[in-house]
């Protein structure tokens, strides 16, 4: 029998451990301010992936360093909402969907999927084996377009094939029945490789464009010098399906030599956020940069955008990744946040329940612990505000079908963006 000291001992060992290699976007835990922050990452290859230590003043603007021109994150002009709790007890409520007006699916990343139906959570069973990880875990989900017709759903996990060492993120499709709560007929549609033991950057999101073709995001996995720019791997990729996972005849580098032809676009690093845009019916993406940059894509077939060749961040150490921050060939951002905010949901308000917030766009700050809504005209940001500030790690954003915003926040649940009384 070991004394109550060694289980109190072993248990602040264990704690120490988890906390000592993730990302920003990966901490589970948020660790306790830092009034110094000093990076400690001493290896090149592993500083990308060290959490830097998380800031004591949660303003990003009093703590910029280089800002980027447009930022300006000024409180909401306007005050008048608020938020409600809609489900709790959900740690990481990584990616949802939505089912009706009072039902939705919701993902805890260790590996429960929940069923939501007026305001009450039921586990789904059936799913298959998920190689919960560092930042893997269960990942992003969303609904069929025909969903009413066929109960179809599709969503990304990180997976580790039997017999083989480490894991990337897959694709799955299966059936599921509402009123057993069970899932049937899982397939899974596709698997990223290479696999790697690197619990980092899976990615991954996925999302419908208005020609029902499916979209998921993988980040580099943290190998960035292999991954992101060569058209053989899928790391730091987004990748395009048709709903069965089978290859769309007119993917970019389908007659390529030594592609894989499933790749829509390349040069990404870490994105944990897509949405299809309806008014200019292209598909959005942002990526977590590494110290600072931060980025906000417009996705077209074939182009590269960059990571690690061109970028506006530095390695979480302060040491330099490269000077260049644009480069022939390589796509620009559309918006860059330096300090990084490490964004991760994507929404574009299109209801009329939220006034002059129509066409907005919203995206969730990890490290900051709030709500970014963007003003972006002409492809240009114009204006950012902060809202729900404080609220914790922001996961994932969806507009319901009731038109009202529900934001998954870690460590709280999902609420419900609301006018103020
Ligand atoms: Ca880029």
């Amino acid at each position: 029998m070991k004394p109550p000291l060694y289980y109190l001992l072993m248990a602040i060992v264990l704690v120490l451990m988890s906390c000592s290699d993730k990302d920003e976007e990966s901490t589970v835990v948020t660790p306790p301010p830092d009034p110094n922050p000093t990076p400690s990452a001493t290896s090149e290859s592993k500083s990308e992936e060290t959490t830097p230590p998380s800031n004591p003043n949660p303003d990003p603007s009093a703590t910029d360093e280089s800002k980027s021109e447009t930022q300006d994150n000024t409180p909401s002009s306007n005050q008048s909402y608020t938020h409600q709790l809609v489900v709790d007890g959900i740690d990481i409520p990584w990616g949802m969907a939505f089912i009706s007006e009072n039902e939705f699916l919701v993902t805890e990343k260790s590996g429960t999927l929940y069923y939501v139906e007026n305001e009450k959570k039921f586990s789904i069973g059936g799913l298959p084996l998920i190689y919960h990880i560092g930042q893997g875990g269960l990942l992003d989900i969303e609904v069929d377009p025909n969903f009413s017709e066929n109960q179809l759903i599709y969503f990304s996990l990180s997976f580790s094939p039997e017999n083989e060492n480490g894991g990337n993120t897959a694709l799955y499709s299966a059936r599921i029945d509402l009123e057993s709560k069970q899932l049937s007929n899982v397939k899974q549609l596709f698997r990223g490789k290479e696999n790697t033991t690197r619990e980092v950057h899976f990615g991954s999101r996925i999302a419908f464009d208005s020609e029902g073709y499916l979209y998921l995001t993988i980040g580099d996995r943290g190998q960035r010098d292999v991954n992101p720019q060569s058209l053989n791997r899928d790391g730091g990729k987004v990748h395009r399906f048709n709903r069965d996972g089978s290859i769309p005849g007119d993917n970019p580098f389908v007659n390529h030599e030594n592609a894989n032809p499933s790749i829509f676009s390349y040069g990404h690093r870490n994105p944990q956020g897509m949405l299809l845009n309806p008014l200019t019916d292209d598909i959005w993406i942002h990526e977590h940069g590494p110290r600072g940059g931060d980025e906000i894509n417009i996705i077209e077939a074939g182009n590269n955008y960059g990571w690690p060749k061109i970028t506006y961040g530095k390695n979480y150490n302060g040491s330099t990744i490269t000077n260049l921050t644009h480069m022939d060939g390589m796509e620009q951002p559309l918006h860059h946040w330096t300090p990084s905010i490490a964004p991760s949901g994507f929404e574009m308000v299109t209801s009329e329940r939220y006034g002059h917030w129509k066409n907005h766009f919203l995206v969730g700050s990890l490290k900051f612990s709030y709500l970014e809504r963007l003003v972006i005209e002409n492809n240009k940001v114009i204006a950012t505000h902060r809202e729900l500030n404080n609220i914790g790690r922001v996961r994932s954003i969806e507009q319901g079908l009731d038109g009202y915003i529900y934001v998954g926040v870690e460590s709280l649940g999902v609420v419900r963006i609301v006018p103020k009384e």
